[in-house]
């Protein structure tokens, strides 16, 4: 056997350097890049074993220095997503703090099923000199470190403690990482003295490694049942999740709402797998999405879910689904979700899963009539966006209006990025996504500060893109540093700032709980009310935005708003959009609701109102645990 002296970390950068993926014959490097900072615990690793590859060329794994750790997990997920999975980024970082730091990233990487792979480094296997800086010591076993932390996190955890054992990790590490069944945050551990270790490596773990990404079909048995079970229905409604995008069947999608004639609903992951002018598209389904899809939801009799995850966004908190015969089919690729509300499970790939639905399917189509009246709701809504859109409030402009400007200015193929916040509900019921990428929510783990750093992501995935961060002002506090990390790597990003001193968001929700907005905006805290509703601070995230190097671009008016968002789309550098907004204008209605309890006892009036109102809606709430169509007595 041939081997090949190498330190731990070099061994894993020249793997890492090797793998592929492949799906429909196209295949591409799975780890084209890696992000990190770093620390004692990877400077003499990871970091020496990438300067190594990039000054020897043994191993091409590009090295993005990113300001902090969370954000580069974003912008690693960011990437992933806009590939669709196809490939990822790894991220080093070094022990303690730097590690943890990743924590977050690891949970939204896996809530959103989205490829990662997080190296954090750990304390020395030899424990010669325990306690070592930034070490935990756990009193119950010296081999727990900060690093167990990402165990509940990722879909594939271990730690390095011998060079032996690298060899199975990586394998292991990719073997889920390549899966979308499995995929998420995927962690390998490397303790710092053993990063530096040599050892002896078989040659052929440096062989180049093709992992084919599988379209399962479905079961024959189980395609028939749904199929069976859709045939039957009179008023289905397709929900469309991010898993048709991440499959790229959205063709596929479009020839079976074609040849059936089913709605199609989405979520904020799966938003503009069917484009919004297509006469089938309803909007998005559910808390935040359109009264059009939500009256087919309330009235549906067959909810047909394709790569969606159900959160509670998406069923309003389970009251979504009104009609006491509603049955689900959910074609998904992961039986976990395709299990979700008793559902008939068509195990499989999106586009393969639809391409034997349409033709099972043959000769089956909705009423005409059914397709008429969401039509007509859909063009009565429509009027209701463009009004939204053009509001003319004042003195400071809504926020709808902000979103309806950057829909029209933006070009199909450019994309926005948003994560927490008002925007989230308003883009899921507002936007009008005109390509299949253009839409880039981040609702799963909803991270504040997702923003800026999952836009750097995006741009590296998608050069040929115009991306825009939209960013809340209570967003932008949290994470605005990777504006630094696009200005150094000339990664060039269009930001918008939209400023309205605080959380439009949790204040409304805040008051509709009967909280009365306590603690949501950035103020002064009031002498005499005790509370933070003094005056405004003297903040400028812009001159902020300015010092971390992004050409800024303050305006006033949706007028000025529109032609700023032109300047930054036309200029190559990274450039901020700074607006201030109405947080009280006035929004659309999606006539749905979400499950936020309210204390069942209150001494204050405005909570007592809300827990009434709460009890009214809770009574909507429906289990969804009717049994299978053929089970079920129909
Ligand atoms: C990391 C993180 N912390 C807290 C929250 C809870 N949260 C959701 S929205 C929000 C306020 C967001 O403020 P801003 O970005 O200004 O957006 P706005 O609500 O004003 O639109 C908070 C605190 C979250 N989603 N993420
Ligand atoms: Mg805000």
């Amino acid at each position: 056997m041939t081997t090949v002296r190498l330190t731990v970390a070099q061994a894993l950068v020249r793997f890492l350097a090797n793998q592929y993926s492949e799906r429909d014959g196209v295949e591409q490097r799975f780890i084209p890049g890696c992000f990190g900072i770093f620390g004692h615990g990877n400077v003499a690793g990871v970091a020496q074993a990438l300067l190594e590859a990039h000054t020897t060329g043994t191993a091409d794994l590009p090295y993005r220095l990113a300001r902090n750790e969370q954000g580069m997990v974003h912008a690693s997920v960011g990437f992933a997503r806009m590939r669709n999975r196809l490939q990822a980024m790894a991220c080093t970082a070094s022990i303690g703090p730097g590690s943890t730091n990743m924590l977050t990233g690891a949970a939204l990487a896996t809530v959103n099923r989205i490829p990662v792979l997080l190296l954090p480094s750990d304390v020395f296997a030899t424990r010669v000199a325990s306690p070592v800086l930034q070490e935990l010591e756990d009193p119950r076993g010296y081999d727990v470190s900060v690093n167990d932390a990402f165990r509940p996190l990722s879909r594939f955890f271990d730690r390095v403690w011998r060079p032996e054992q690298l060899p199975a990790a990586l394998l292991g590490a990719m073997r889920v990482l390549t899966d979308p069944v499995e995929t998420g945050a995927v962690t390998i551990a490397l303790p710092q003295d053993v990063q530096a270790e040599a050892h002896d490596w078989p040659e052929e773990l440096f062989a180049k490694r093709v992992w084919h990404i599988a379209r399962p079909v479905p079961d024959p048995a189980a395609l028939a049942r749904a199929a069976e079970a859709l045939r039957s229905a009179r008023r289905p409604l397709v929900i469309a999740g991010g898993g048709v995008i991440y499959s790229e069947a959205t063709e596929a999608l479009r020839r079976f709402a074609e040849s059936t004639g089913i709605p199609v609903a989405d979520t904020q992951a799966g938003k503009g797998a069917l484009l919004w002018d297509h006469p089938l598209a309803v909007g998005g389904v559910g808390s935040t999405g359109s009264p059009v899809a939500n009256a087919l939801a309330r009235d549906a009799d067959m909810v047909l879910g394709i790569g969606t995850r159900y959160s509670d966004f998406t069923t309003a908190s389970r009251t979504a689904f009104q009609n006491p015969d509603v049955r689900f089919v959910n074609l998904n690729v992961t039986p976990f979700d395709a299990a979700k509300h008793s559902g008939e499970m068509l195990v499989a790939d999106a586009r393969a899963g639809l391409e034997a639905l349409i033709e099972a399917l043959a000769g089956y189509r909705v009423d005409e009539a059914y397709t008429a009246g969401h039509r007509a709701h859909a063009v009565e809504w429509n009027q209701v966006v463009d009004h939204a859109f053009h509001l003319g409030h004042g003195p400071l402009p809504a926020q709808t209006e902000v979103l309806g400007a950057l829909n029209e200015v933006m070009d199909p193929r450019d994309v926005v990025v948003q994560a927490a916040g008002s925007m989230p509900g308003d883009l899921q019921m507002l936007w009008r996504a005109k390509d299949v990428k253009q839409y880039h929510v981040e609702y799963g783990y909803s991270c504040m500060g997702y923003e800026i750093a999952g836009a750097l992501g995006i741009k590296m995935a998608a050069p040929d893109r115009e991306v825009f961060a939209l960013v809340g002002d209570g967003s932008y506090l949290m994470m605005a540093q990777e504006i630094v990390t696009a200005v150094s790597e000339g990664i060039k990003l269009n930001i918008v700032i939209v400023q309205n001193h605080g959380f439009a968001s949790i204040g409304a929700l805040s008051e509709s709980l009967g909280s009365q907005r306590f603690g949501t905006s950035y103020r002064y805290r009031d002498e005499t009310t005790g509370l933070l509703d003094g005056g405004i601070l003297p903040i400028d995230l812009a001159a902020n935005a300015e010092s971390l190097g992004a050409t800024v671009i303050r305006v006033r008016t949706i007028e000025e708003f529109r032609a700023a968002l032109a300047q930054a789309r036309a200029s190559d550098r990274t450039t901020a959009v700074h607006i201030e907004t109405d947080p009280l204008a006035p929004v659309p209605s999606s006539e749905s609701w979400w499950d936020v309890p309210v204390s069942e006892v209150a001494a204050l009036d405005s909570t007592q109102q809300a827990r009434k109102t709460y009890e009214a809606h809770k009574a909507a709430q429906r289990p969804l645990l009717s049994p299978r169509s053929e089970e079920g007595s129909r």
